[in-house]
């Protein structure tokens, strides 16, 4: 792993990867958070040491003695956590808001889902401007601060602002728009001078990086893209000097597929394979999220059973999805509208002894997340557009028995990694998805093998660990 030298590595997020819960006995308690960001930087900060900057969940008027709860969780761990002061009425503009509502959609190229609202901005603002004054409170001379994701873009700024001179470095986990949708933002300028404050930027893909840098190139006048040595960019502005560079984030590959080999996933996997007395599981495991194209893929499978009556009671589509922003409508009305289809076609295809669609609304624990991966013949990952997804990765490293095919949208930033091995499809285009499930429901064994031995190679050698060294290196370079 790289060498910080002397400092220490600040990480600040949105969310910490723990958070505050209420007692039966009206105390409090820490519970574990999952996502995508959480699982790549856990192992990273357990290797350094250092802090992670977030929320814990809690609201200021709630006056809870976080703290000393985040004190204690820390013992066992190689770093503490730092919790940041936020009152409802903020974090509700600021996440809910700006974030979700407006970056997140406008970021994913679905700006018809944006709420373009000042308040919000502000409450932005506020939010990112608290989370600068809480990295300066733990800031010493030579830590390394890492700013992750769309909720802190201003953070950076306000460190700035306030006389940070450490290097700072920013990464971006969804997807960075094209010029003309970054552009449809009230805010834009700002938005393009804030992410210009860090001295390096990062994203997941080389097309995220391009419309990037057209962005920097249309918008910041004195802005000079410097040319380009060992895929770092230089941008060079009159007062300052930014790196840009790709680097597709990843799992702790050997963690996965050592777990995946355990005992307990091994039971696990043959209790769930017995359960469907031998038939092949086609797998779907999503956050909750109009992005991870859900309803696509259900009407697909409602067609692909429609037209092909000899696959009924063969199959069946187990779709897992991980509860998500469900105070947001849009999430509200999506999670109607995918019950609404799971119903429709448990409905219509159902026969004594075999459902079509298992469904279920809740997280599941490592173990039984592996034991899914590994029953699976199919995985389809069918994102209408991602970042990068690491149930693609996860798949891959927890199929031990080299028998799964990868079904995979040519919209997640994986794509780029895994275009020659996985079945690439289209998610809107339902007559691809169809044909391809058939494809991979009638692949030979060897073909599949080696297939997912390259994907598997590709993730062992570009793990997370990779991920980290080549970002540090990047930034200290
Ligand atoms: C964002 C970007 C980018 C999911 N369900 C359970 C569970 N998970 C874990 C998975 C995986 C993670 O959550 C999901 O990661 P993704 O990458 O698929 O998606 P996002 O949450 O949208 O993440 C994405 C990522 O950031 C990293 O940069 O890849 O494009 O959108 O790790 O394992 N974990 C457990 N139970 C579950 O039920 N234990």
């Amino acid at each position: 792993m790289q060498d910080l030298k002397k400092g220490r590595l600040i990480i600040a997020s949105n969310r910490l990867p723990v958070v505050v819960k209420k007692t039966i006995d009206g105390g409090y308690k820490l519970g574990h958070t999952s996502g995508g960001l959480i699982t790549a930087m856990k192992p990273v900060l357990q290797k350094y040491s250092g802090i992670w900057v977030g929320w814990a969940g809690n609201y200021l008027e709630e006056n809870i003695a976080v703290d000393e709860l985040l004190r204690k969780e820390g013992e066992d761990l190689n770093y503490k956590y730092r919790s940041v002061d936020i009152s409802l009425k903020d974090y509700e503009l600021y996440y809910k808001g700006f974030s979700n509502e407006m970056l997140w959609p406008l970021f994913h190229n679905m700006s018809a889902y944006c709420k373009f609202e000042l308040i919000s901005y502000k409450a932005y603002q506020k939010i990112n401007r608290i989370f600068a004054h809480a990295i300066i409170d733990e800031l010493m001379e030579d830590d390394f601060i890492w700013i992750h994701d769309y909720h802190l873009i201003n953070t950076g700024k306000d460190l700035r602002k306030n006389g940070v001179k450490n290097k700072m470095a920013f990464f971006l986990h969804i997807p960075f728009p094209p010029l003309e949708t970054f552009n449809r933002m009230p805010w834009r300028l700002n938005v393009a001078k804030a992410l210009l404050s860090y001295d390096l930027i990062g994203f997941h893909t080389e097309l995220d990086k391009k419309n990037f840098l057209e962005v920097v190139k249309s918008l910041i006048g004195d802005a000079v893209i410097d040319g380009t040595e060992l895929d770092i960019t230089t941008v060079i502005t009159k007062k300052s000097k930014h790196k840009v560079g790709v680097f597709p984030i990843s799992i702790d590959y050997d963690k996965f597929s050592t777990q995946a080999r355990s005992e307990e996933v091994s039971k696990i996997t043959n209790d769930i394979k017995k359960g469907y007395s031998g038939q092949k599981i086609i797998l779907g495991i999503d956050r909750l999220d109009y992005s991870k194209g859900i309803p696509q893929r259900l009407k697909a499978y409602r067609a692909l059973l429609s037209k092909n009556p000899k696959l009924r009671t063969k199959i069946k589509l187990v779709q897992i999805m991980v509860p998500s922003r469900e105070d947001i409508e849009k999430y509200s009305e999506l999670k109607s509208e995918i019950e609404e289809l799971v119903g429709e076609i448990n409905g219509k295809f159902s026969q004594l002894g075999w459902i079509p669609v298992q469904y279920s609304y809740h997280s599941l624990s490592r173990t039984e997340l592996l034991a899914y991966y590994r029953a699976s013949e199919i995985a389809l990952v069918t994102p209408l557009k991602d970042g990068m997804n690491l149930i693609a990765k996860e798949y891959c490293a927890a199929n031990i028995d080299k028998d799964g095919v990868l079904i995979l949208s040519e919209f997640a930033g994986v794509k780029y990694q895994f275009k020659d091995d996985a079945l690439i499809v289209n998610p809107y285009d339902e007559e691809s998805v169809i044909s391809t499930i058939k494809k991979a429901l009638s692949m030979e064994p060897q073909d599949k093998q080696q297939r997912m031995e390259n994907m598997q190679n590709n993730v062992k050698k570009f793990d997370v660990y990779w991920w980290v060294d080549a970002f540090l290196k990047a930034a200290k370079g």
